[in-house]
């Protein structure tokens, strides 16, 4: 069957042909106006990026090549005898818009196992990492120190020609893809188990791979559960901290390495990636706090408490969202197939209860729904993994392949150097005046 690089190749042709139609015809078109407040509110709603591979509408959720989750977990290939999605599947259709073969979907997860194998000095720099050191400092770290690996560098200092770009991305993209489960099993293994990571398994999927080198693998629901956590996680349109980042870097023709490092450190904040870990650590101590009988009035105390204190409610709202994250119903539906009687599982579906209803009373977030991050550290620890400060990783590997299609596109495109024009304050009095 064709590989991923050779349809991408024949692709890209079309592609470029179509958005120069697009622009010959109407580039100097006006597609959207900018307030001054959304200049002061992080360019929420701002029209300006470029991405084939998702949308995100605020009422319906994601949808990959407009298709749904659902649809997308009925048609991508799934592992023998397994009923996840694979994320190999969503990586092909993100880049190429068409559903992969169960044969491309095999070979693509051979590729990447074969690819898999890091380099001493990397495996050594994580070792030498603090155990105080966060997981996602120790990723990022990593991932900055695979430059040392970039074909996309090493060629460009030799001379490119400019229609090459998207090869070399393509290239490191794959490595890097192939690199990141065994970095971040490392970091897992040293900091929580022996430091000891289990050899890749050339004939299983990239998931198996990932939860076998971080050692959890004898257990084919967590399996399972890392299939869909992986393939749900990687990819919410272009604009997102981790995406939006990534691109921007990459815009700067900075490496696949340091692009993917940067949206990785963007991943870290609380208010996007890290914001799994909080979920849970917010979860434990309300437990400790209100005990067992977490009534519903207990919980509002709990939530008002939390938020009275000028924090926000870790796994709600959303900067584009209105309504329930289709990424939460999807894990609620795994829990309820696999662990339905989990106490955490239960709170979670408590919260979900109430905690809506809490932050429309208190009327400031535009969105009081949940998040893809309300629901999946519950799944983690009921498999074992309890090591909350490690969750964002696991985003982080799920992300990096949503994001390195990405710029692989935008140098298939021939996508410029980002660079929006920034004003004082004083600047804007002058122009808001004359408005
Ligand atoms: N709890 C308390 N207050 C919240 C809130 C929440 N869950 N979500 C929003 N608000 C506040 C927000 O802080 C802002 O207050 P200020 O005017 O004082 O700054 C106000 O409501 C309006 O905010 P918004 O326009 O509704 O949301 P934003 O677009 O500014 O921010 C989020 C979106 C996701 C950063 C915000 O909802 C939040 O902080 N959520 C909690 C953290 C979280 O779950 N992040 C993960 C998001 C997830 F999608 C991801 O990236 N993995």
């Amino acid at each position: 069957p064709q590989t991923l690089k050779d349809r991408l190749a024949e692709l890209i042709p079309g592609e470029q042909e179509n958005v120069k139609n697009l622009r010959t015809e109407h580039g100097n078109k006006k597609i959207c106006e900018v307030t001054l407040d959304q200049v002061y509110t992080g360019m929420r709603g701002i029209i300006g990026l470029v991405w084939e591979g998702s949308v995100l509408d605020s009422e319906e959720g994601i949808r990959f090549r407009g298709k749904t989750i659902p649809e997308c977990q009925q048609i991508l290939p799934k592992a023998p005898g397994g009923q996840e999605p694979l994320p190999e599947g969503l990586f092909w259709l993100l880049l190429t818009g068409e559903v992969p073969s169960e044969q491309q979907v095999r070979d693509l997860s051979a590729e990447w196992a074969a690819r898999a194998e890091l380099p001493s000095y990397i495996g050594e720099l994580i070792d030498r990492c603090p155990s105080t050191l966060h997981p996602m400092a120790q990723f990022s770290l990593a991932v900055t120190a695979l430059e040392g690996e970039s074909t996309f560098s090493k060629a460009y200092e030799k001379g490119i020609n400019k229609k090459e770009y998207w090869i070399y991305t393509f290239e490191d993209s794959m490595n890097l893809i192939a690199k990141v489960p065994g970095i971040a099993a490392r970091i897992y293994r040293n900091l929580f188990r022996d430091g000891k990571v289990a050899d890749i398994q050339k004939d299983k999927d990239y998931s198996f791979n990932l939860a076998n080198m971080l050692g959890f693998a004898e257990n084919k629901d967590f399996v399972e559960l890392l299939r869909l956590y992986l393939t749900i996680h990687m990819d919410h349109e272009g604009g997102n901290v981790s995406a939006h980042a990534t691109h921007l870097i990459g815009s700067a023709l900075s490496s696949p390495m340091l692009s993917l490092a940067a949206g990785l450190n963007g991943l870290a904040g609380p208010l996007h990636g890290l914001a799994n870990q909080e979920v849970l650590r917010w979860l434990v101590k309300m437990k400790e706090t209100i005990g067992d009988n977490v009534s519903e009035k207990r919980i509002s105390d709990y939530l008002w408490s939390t938020l009275k204190a000028g924090q926000v409610v870790p796994g709600y709202g959303h900067a584009v969202l209105r309504k329930t994250d289709p990424r939460y119903m999807a894990q609620r539906e795994f829990a309820l197939k696999y662990l339905p009687e989990d106490p955490m599982f239960k709170l979670v579906s408590q919260v979900y209860k109430i905690a809506p209803r809490v932050l429309a009373e208190h009327g400031k977030t535009k969105n009081p729904y949940p998040n893809v991050d309300a629901h999946s550290g519950v799944l983690l620890q009921y498999y074992g993994l309890t090591e909350s400060n490690y969750y964002t990783v696991l985003f982080g590997v799920s992300r990096a392949l949503g994001v390195l299609p990405q710029l692989i596109w935008d140098r298939a495109l021939g996508m410029s150097l980002e660079r929006p024009k920034s004003f004082s304050t004083e600047m804007y009095k002058k122009i808001v005046k004359k408005l």
